[in-house]
């Protein structure tokens, strides 16, 4: 950490030095050499020079065309370069330096949707659910359609009254999927009359919050509905919407069968089922659509594969088939079956007709030492291999093959853009050597949007989490996001605005232009990573 202040510290004495080779300074200017020092300085454990920033920034707000002379900014900022010229880096504790509580990175903990449009009450609700949940917050319905989703939230508080659109609305159009996946949802609103209330209960809402909300109330809420829902889930093994059995089972199974095969020796094969280009089919025609092939890929499946054949969802558009008795030969037979009938399927979507096709990997069982994990693993790079030769096939694992690093699920590109070189240092030290399943992660740092966009960093293949300075001097936040939007699928990205107000206007204006989520200024690292770490499992399933 010692290096980071070294570094902060030396950009601040080279601004200033700058600055003084000059006859005055804008107003601009000198807030953002605050702003950026109220943001940084506390992550890297320098707190009073936070707190030293934000005070000066308070004064200076209204004076947005003034020019400051060199007595004037010099004196101004004395507070600071006092500090500065006190603080000996040597002195500061390693572990003086994380001031926010460490948060687990656990996967497994529960996703709340936040559907609200108002800021202080997203960030009073994020604030709260934060300390127990993972969070993603939208500002408009649909944002959060598609959040709901891409995502799967496991909890969903909708505000009724949502600026132009109403929470009813969203209700409207994720009701039935909510049902279904056993999602519960909650409106929140400031009206309690008996007539909302009813009209929240009929339109699906598990429960109704009157505003101004009490947090141990919701609190409490939540994490009845959300036991009630594991206990449900942890009994049913089959999913709801194709029939499938799902996951849970899938673990389960594949265990008795590598152990039977310790016993028996009887051959069995796995397969990974991936339906292709199915995004484009939900965003042309709409996830009810996507919703009907879904069945319709689980019926047919049902009915070509022999009996003692095992079909699993294996989570979003992705399938397993686990195939007892079965050598690689005959697996391949199975499959090739079952694809070549898929793909002569026909579904109506609106006034036309369409099909589909999957791509398939398939591995066997070889060895005593085989675990599931090692098998899914297998059967999913043989699944890149059918997909990267043009999809609509199906391949075998072969030993020792590896996906190309190039092949597009594989990389988790991480960037940051952010004009601050010290965040930049801090978050390159702890994200790059970061881990996620068997993903490589590719870091990049960017000074501004410009460089970001010149670079065509985001036009590569894979997934993107994407960590964003709302203001920059050059380009800020909020354009970035909105040529992005022009340029690129944002599903494919996970953004996260890093700002400097906790209420600030400007994250609902980033939220309705494509952000998942903000974090303020000054952060803790570890947050960060945790944050990141979560949001990616959820983009990678
Ligand atoms: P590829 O050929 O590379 O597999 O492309 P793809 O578009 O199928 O792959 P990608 O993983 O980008 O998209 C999968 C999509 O599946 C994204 C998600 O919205 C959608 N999806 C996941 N679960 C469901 C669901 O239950 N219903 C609907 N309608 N869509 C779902
Ligand atoms: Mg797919």
């Amino acid at each position: 950490m010692e290096k980071y202040q070294r570094k902060f510290l030396e950009r601040v004495r080279s601004t200033i030095q700058n600055w003084s080779e000059k006859s005055t300074i804008s107003n601009r200017e000198l807030y953002h050499f605050l702003h950026s020092m109220k943001g940084t300085a506390l992550s890297i454990g320098l707190e009073n020079l936070t707190y030293l920033a934000e005070d000066l920034l308070e004064g200076i707000a209204e004076k947005v065309d003034y020019m400051w002379t060199y007595d004037e900014w010099s004196s101004y900022i004395k507070p600071i370069t006092d500090e500065v010229a006190v603080i000996d880096p040597e002195l500061v504790q390693e572990d003086e330096v994380i001031k926010h509580h460490e948060e687990q990175a656990d996967p497994s903990t529960p996703l709340i949707l936040v559907v609200e449009d108002e800021i202080n009450m997203m960030s009073f609700l994020k604030d709260h659910l934060e300390e127990h949940y993972t969070v993603l917050v939208a500002a408009s319905v649909q944002k959060a359609v598609s959040i709901f989703y891409n995502q799967k939230p496991d909890y969903v508080i909708v505000d009724i009254y949502l600026g132009e659109e109403s929470g009813f609305e969203l209700l409207q159009q994720i009701v039935q999927k909510a049902r279904k996946n056993l999602i519960p949802t909650m409106l929140i609103s400031a009206d309690h009359s008996t007539d909302t209330r009813a009209k929240a209960y009929q339109s699906g809402a598990f429960d109704f919050l009157q505003k101004p909300i009490q947090p141990p109330e919701l609190m409490a809420i939540i994490a009845n509905r959300l036991r009630y829902k594991s206990i449900f889930t942890q009994q049913i093994l089959i999913d709801e919407l194709t029939g499938a059995y799902n996951r849970r089972f899938l673990q389960d199974e594949l265990e008795r069968q590598c152990s039977d095969f310790n016993r028996t020796r009887s051959a069995f094969s796995v397969a990974m089922i991936d339906i292709d280009r199915f995004k484009s089919v939900n965003d042309t025609y709409g996830h009810d659509t996507g919703d009907v092939i879904l069945q319709g890929l689980s019926s047919t499946i049902m009915r070509d594969k022999r009996n003692s054949d095992l079909f699993i969802r294996y989570g979003g558009e992705e399938f397993t088939i686990i195939m007892p008795d079965t050598n690689s030969e005959e697996a391949e037979v199975l499959l090739e079956r079952l694809r070549s009938s898929f793909e002569s399927q026909r579904y109506k979507a609106g006034q036309s007709e369409i099909s589909c096709t999957f791509s398939s990997g398939i591995t066997t069982v070889q060895h005593h030492t085989s675990t599931p994990e090692q098998l899914l693993k297998e059967a999913d790079i043989a699944l890149y291999q059918a997909k990267e030769k043009g999809r609509n096939q199906v391949r075998q694992y072969i030993k020792g093959s590896m996906v190309s690093h190039q092949s597009g699920k594989d990389v988790i590109h991480i960037g940051v853009i952010d004009d601050d070189p010290v965040i930049h240092n801090l978050l390159e030290d702890h994200l790059h050597t970061l881990s996620i399943l068997n993903y490589n992660i590719d870091f990049q740092t960017f000074r501004d949007g410009e460089s970001f966009f010149e670079s065509n960093w985001h036009h590569q293949k894979g997934k993107f989490i994407l960590l964003l300075d709302g203001i920059m001097p050059k380009m800020d936040g909020l354009e970035v996001l909105t040529r992005l939007r022009e340029e690129c699928a944002v599903d494919d990205f996970i953004i996260i605005m890093l700002t400097g107000r906790k209420k600030d206007q400007d994250i609902v204006k980033a939220l309705e232009l494509g952000a998942d989520d903000y974090i303020t200024k000054p952060f803790s690292v570890t947050e960060v990573e945790a944050r990141i770490r979560r949001l990616a499992q959820r983009l990678l399933f």
